[in-house]
């Protein structure tokens, strides 16, 4: 008899959050406990600062320099596009955990005066569109609780909450809200047992392009 060889592919999971809303950590202890398991995971994280693109990124950031709004934008979103070359990862099956994606290009451009969402998306339309995205909620009093924002350019709070009225716009059905408003490991498990369901499901399901119909 024949046996076909398909590998399944990884499954994109991308979390998008506030400032202190436990992102990055949530993502370090899930790729921990994945590879633990034996599962093929990467992180990712954006902006990725070490390509040459993110360098000019983080000095704007750093408020070391200054770049026009719009250029910034496609900047970032450029960013993104010099990784989407890791579509191969995926489709050779490692699922990719990744700390922010295009939802933060459009909620952060669009915070800023002048800017309309549908602009904001334009450079990110075609990416490789995530299977899910773990949108992580905290109150504004609950974030500060967790400590100061440091002093990069988008760390203020009025702006914080236009970034995150800006996220809720952009929700869709392949969102899921947590709040993340728990322990760190409370957080951990509930995460883990959405990330399995996520990669189960993705398998036989085809990579779809971010914002296409
Ligand atoms: P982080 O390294 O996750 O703290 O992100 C750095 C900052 O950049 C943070 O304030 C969020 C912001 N940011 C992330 N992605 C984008 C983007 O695509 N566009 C804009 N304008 N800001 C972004």
């Amino acid at each position: 008899f024949t046996r076909t060889m398909t590998t399944n592919r990884g499954a994109l999971i991308v979390f998008e959050g506030c400032d202190h809303s436990g992102k990055t950590t949530q993502c370090n202890k899930l790729i921990s406990s994945m590879n633990e398991k034996g599962l093929s995971v990467k992180s990712m994280r954006f902006p990725d600062r070490t390509t040459t693109i993110g360098q000019m990124i983080s000095s704007y950031l750093g408020n070391t320099c200054e770049i026009e709004d719009h250029a910034v934008h496609l900047l970032f979103s450029a960013n993104r596009w010099e990784m989407s070359e890791h579509e191969k990862l995926l489709q050779s099956g490692t699922t990719l955990i990744v700390d922010r994606y295009a939802y933060s290009g459009v909620a952060f451009t669009s915070a800023k005066q002048g800017f309309d969402m549908q602009w904001c998306k334009q450079p990110d339309i075609g990416l490789p569109k995530p299977d899910a995205v773990i949108y992580l909620t905290l109150s504004p009093e609950a974030a500060e609780k967790r400590g100061t924002f440091g002093k990069e350019r988008y760390e203020k709070k009025e702006f914080q909450q236009k970034v995150s009225e800006n996220f809720e716009k952009l929700k869709e059905d392949n969102w899921k809200v947590i709040d993340a408003d728990k322990s760190v490991d409370d957080l951990h498990t509930e995460l883990c047992d959405i990330v399995c369901e996520v990669i189960d499901a993705a398998q036989d399901k085809p990579l779809e392009q971010l914002w296409v119909d």
